[in-house]
């Protein structure tokens, strides 16, 4: 790593003394971008990276509400608009009691990019809230979303910061928010995405992200000529992303062996498919969400407490959250000769982990681009609001997997034009960054 990104990660660090995982989403960056900041001196002067982990803006707001006992409760909600060079700030909102700043900051920084690379006119950004909906009652979600929107409404609009679902937030809670936002603005418009059908939604918007991954599955194998036909996946989670990944591998002949939940994994020999995908929806609608449910329907192997990456696979896929592949569990996924680790959630590999996979030599996706079908689809839905008309099904499904296919190329095509052929992360980082970085150039400084 040349001097400069050396400071520079110093200078990120003592400034966001406290704040792991978006130091962590910023290293593994500025690790791919050294080669370009090497040789274009014109970002470095400019600052373009210095300015890119300063969010634009960012909201931290009381969200006050009353649960059904009529007790008085306090959450924090957030907004990080992090970047508007390439469009309106765009990126989900996660309710879950792990949020943070830190979670917020890292997933706006890595939207920014991943925005970037799919092609369609999105700025980045992130919120959420620490607000757990598991135990609460539709009524209470309610409340809780109203008194969220109350605040958010001010900040957003479909020309200037579009939010979306993200853990914990499906289209029961982005219908709340919808509300109450018309409500205030008197205003029906493309401010929210993951919409439902009847009221701007768009087809294949709830199966895109696990779709998406799959196509850049499918498109990473095929490059080394082989064919998600026949091959075994291991994913984790058991949510929108897990659920969508499913049904597309299995209709494209993969196999699914595992599942996880907050509890540990499952691993179904015979394959999650047919009426066991539908299944995922109503385990994600009960209040415990426990996946050894799963095992007890179905009479299937249960490991509790434990990840799946020790399951020998061809294919692993995590579909749950940050960090969720540890240096211990890269070690496995070598052991057992995975060929293939494809990122459908966000940042699930540790630094260390992905170091350990990289040196193994196994293709390795990164989420920012094998991901970001959801929110290409989302991207999708704002088109289609802004013309005011409903495309297909087949007609979302075909844009989605050329907007994947297209990311596919872009990654290797970055690659190999910046000396490292073969390296999606690399490829991701620097063509997502590049984008950014010079439509920042051409608008002065801001
Ligand atoms: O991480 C992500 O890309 C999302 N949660 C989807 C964001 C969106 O705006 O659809």
């Amino acid at each position: 790593m040349t001097d400069y990104s050396r400071k520079f990660i110093l200078d990120v660090k003592a400034k966001n003394p406290n704040e792991l995982e978006f130091l962590q989403a910023v290293e593994e960056v500025v690790e791919s971008l050294d080669v370009v900041l090497h040789k274009h001196p014109e970002y470095r002067s400019a600052k373009i990276l210095e300015r890119m982990v300063e969010p634009e803006r960012v909201l931290m707001f009381r969200v006050p509400w009353t649960d059904d006992k009529g007790e008085i409760h306090i959450n924090r909600g957030y907004r990080i608009q992090m970047n508007s060079a390439i469009g309106p700030y765009k990126g989900g909102l996660r309710f879950h009691p792990t949020v943070t700043l830190s979670i917020l900051k890292f997933l706006a920084f890595e939207q920014v990019i991943k925005n970037s690379l799919t092609t369609l006119p999105m700025g980045g950004g992130k919120g959420g809230s620490d607000f757990d909906p598991k135990h609460k009652s539709d009524a209470e979600v309610m409340r809780f979303c109203q008194s969220f929107m109350s605040e958010l409404y001010r900040h957003i609009g479909p020309n200037t910061d579009v939010p979306a679902g993200d853990i914990g937030v499906g289209e029961r809670e982005i219908g709340f928010l919808f509300g109450q936002y018309k409500r205030l603005k008197n205003e029906y418009g493309g401010v929210l995405t993951g919409k439902g059908m009847n009221w701007g939604g768009s087809f294949v918007r709830p199966e895109a992200t696990g779709f998406g991954a799959t196509y850049f599955a499918q498109e990473m194998l095929k490059a080394k000529g082989r064919d998600i036909e026949g091959k075994v996946f291991s994913l984790s989670g058991y949510g929108n992303v897990a659920w969508g990944a499913a049904l597309k591998i299995t209709e494209l002949g993969g196999k699914v062996v595992t599942l996880s939940g907050h509890d540990g994994f499952i691993y179904d020999k015979h394959g999650v498919k047919g009426e066991k995908i539908e299944y995922l929806l109503k385990l994600r609608s009960s209040a415990d969400g426990n996946i050894k449910d799963y095992a007890n329907k179905y009479k299937v192997d249960y490991f509790p407490g434990k990840r799946p990456w020790g399951v020998k696979v061809d294919v692993a896929m995590p579909c749950a959250t940050q960090n969720e592949i540890e240096t211990e569990d890269a070690k496995e996924l070598v052991k057992n000769g995975c060929m293939c680790v494809v990122e459908a959630s966000n940042m699930p590999t540790s630094l260390e982990a992905y170091h350990i996979l990289r040196e193994a030599e196994i293709l390795f996706a990164p989420g920012k681009a094998s991901n970001a079908g959801g929110v290409a689809t989302s991207g999708l839905e704002m088109s289609q609001n802004s013309m005011r008309l409903h495309w297909s099904r087949e007609e979302v499904d075909k844009k989605l997997r050329e907007i994947m296919q297209s990311i596919h190329n872009t990654c290797l095509t970055t690659a190999e034009r910046f000396g490292v052929p073969g390296d999606y992360v690399a490829g991701a980082n620097i063509a997502g960054f590049l984008k950014v970085a010079d439509s920042m150039l051409d608008q002065g400084l801001v």
